[in-house]
């Protein structure tokens, strides 16, 4: 009979990690999750430590709990164990007590999933090329946890997904190392809420949604984040949970689109959309401002949306709000280049040969993140179209997409040599007085410079 011993509720047999089952783990108490948690004796490690999973990392850092980042990028494991921050949002200085105190590590060693108490997983849920989930990073992360499960671990989903997959394909998962769901082991869904570049709500001040596989999972997995975030909301289920976040962007993604074709629609009445979305938004209940632009970009509000929708066409049911929204949405850079060739053949150029100044690629002010930015399309069609281009981004010193490769420009860049300066982003800290005094003509897709005075007719071109 091989021989168990328990060293703090890790079940070890003959050295490794046993593969429990319920009749194993029911000689050994599962850990009291109450006690453990005021006396700090847990050690969290949060799989995925990018712009959701470090300031997770540093939060139970800063409650005093031991934990662990475990990623699979060695850059960011070696910046993280020497306590140095390579998230804007994330100072070093923030990081580097609790490095130096030992409570705080990152490794890229799977095997440190067998001395978690609680696991947090922060992968990315990204679309493949058929814009469908790519569960591929869920699904290593929890296959790692199974080959390490240990009976009464907590085991936290964050990424965001389509309802069911907690319920559908992490449990059974678990479940078929002899994880006993609610009894050995605390499984919860709870959406991440990072706003990278926001000043006013962090980790710790953003309400929390959790919802637990069942009551037992909700209460410890509650009073895990109670340490580390001022308000917990517990809905009914995992299910709940998931769907929570999928509404929040998916309220979003519509939106946007609708004020997308508000802004189509204006123009076609030659009416400043502009003008219509601040009145509109003095009105003090009832309506919520949203602002066209370029296009989507991100890796939340384009894509989230269509985990539901995804999850719903294999339920029979076509979304038609969602894939309304994106259609809108993805045509936006078509729609800023049609825009753009109008401009030109309105001071008889065309665009092959146009020499074209793209003011910001980022996917939206004041961040480097170039994902799904709408500036990629935007270029990639001038290009297509015979362009020459340039562009300007002082958060972005490389712009490298399918055929085009470019280095930014400086701020103080001249405008006047280019034939249309095209704003994409509209990062706060630029001159947009000069950039619109150099140029010759400028399409302006983000209301960038409304603040201006005395323009010169037909110089500036808005959305
Ligand atoms: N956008 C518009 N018009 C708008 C708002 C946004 O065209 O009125 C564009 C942006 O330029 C960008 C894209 O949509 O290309 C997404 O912008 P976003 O403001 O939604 O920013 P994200 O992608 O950083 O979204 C995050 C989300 N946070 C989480 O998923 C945890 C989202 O839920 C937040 O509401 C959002 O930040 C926020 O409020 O800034």
């Amino acid at each position: 009979m091989a021989n168990f011993k328990t060293n703090d509720l890790r079940l070890v047999r003959n050295g490794m990690p046993a593969a429990t089952d319920a009749a194993t783990v029911t000689r050994f108490k599962v850990m009291d999750w109450a006690e453990k948690i005021r006396s700090r004796d847990v050690h969290v490690v949060v799989i995925g430590i990018g712009y959701v999973g470090l300031p997770l990392v540093l939060e139970f850092a800063k409650a005093g709990f031991r934990v662990t980042g475990y990623d699979k990028d060695p850059r960011k494991v070696e910046k993280l164990s020497r306590g140095e921050s390579y998230i804007e949002d994330i100072s070093s200085d923030s990081l580097r007590p609790h490095v130096s105190e030992g409570r705080l590590k990152a490794t890229l060693e799977e095997s440190v999933l067998a001395t978690a108490d609680a696991i947090v997983v922060c992968v990315p849920t990204p679309l493949n090329k058929t814009k469908e989930p790519d569960m591929s990073y869920i699904a290593a992360a929890t296959d790692a946890i199974a080959r390490h499960f240990q009976p009464g671990q907590c085991v936290i989903l964050e990424s965001t997904t389509y309802p069911g997959t907690t319920k559908e394909l992490v449990a059974p998962m678990l479940e078929r190392v002899g994880a006993v769901i609610g009894e050995t082991l605390f499984l919860a869904f709870s959406p991440e809420r990072v706003d990278p570049a926001n000043e006013t709500y962090g980790t710790r001040n953003t309400p929390k949604v959790i919802g637990g596989a069942t009551p037992k999972c909700l209460d410890t997995c509650v009073a895990l984040y109670s340490q580390i975030i001022d308000t917990v909301v517990p809905v009914s289920s995992t299910d709940a949970a998931e769907m929570v976040k999928l509404l929040e962007n998916t309220f979003r993604a519509v939106n946007i689109g609708l004020v997308n074709e508000v802004a189509i629609m204006c123009h076609k009445l030659n009416i400043d959309v502009w003008e219509i979305i601040d009145a509109a938004a003095t009105k003090p209940f009832g309506f919520m401002k949203f602002t066209p632009g370029p296009g989507l970009g991100g890796h939340c509000i384009p894509v989230d949306p269509l985990y539901l929708s995804w999850k719903l066409r294999a339920l029979k049911y076509t979304a038609q709000f969602i894939e309304l929204a994106d259609d809108i949405n993805s045509n936006m850079p078509s729609y800023v280049v049609q825009r753009a060739t109008d401009a030109l053949n309105a001071h008889s150029r065309s665009v092959r040969g146009s020499k074209i100044l793209i003011v910001g690629v980022a996917y939206k002010r004041d961040v480097s993140d170039m994902r799904e930015s709408p500036a990629i399309d935007v270029i990639e069609l001038l290009h297509q179209k015979g362009a020459e281009i340039a562009f300007v981004d002082p958060f972005v010193p490389v712009f490298s997409e399918g055929t085009v490769t470019l280095n930014s420009l400086t701020k103080d860049v001249d405008a006047s040599e280019f034939d249309l300066t095209i704003i994409v982003t509209d990062h706060t800290d630029f001159d947009y007085e000069r950039l619109v005094r150099q140029s010759k003509l400028v399409l302006d897709t983000r209301n960038a410079t409304r603040k201006l005075k005395d323009i010169p007719a037909g110089r500036v071109v808005k959305l």
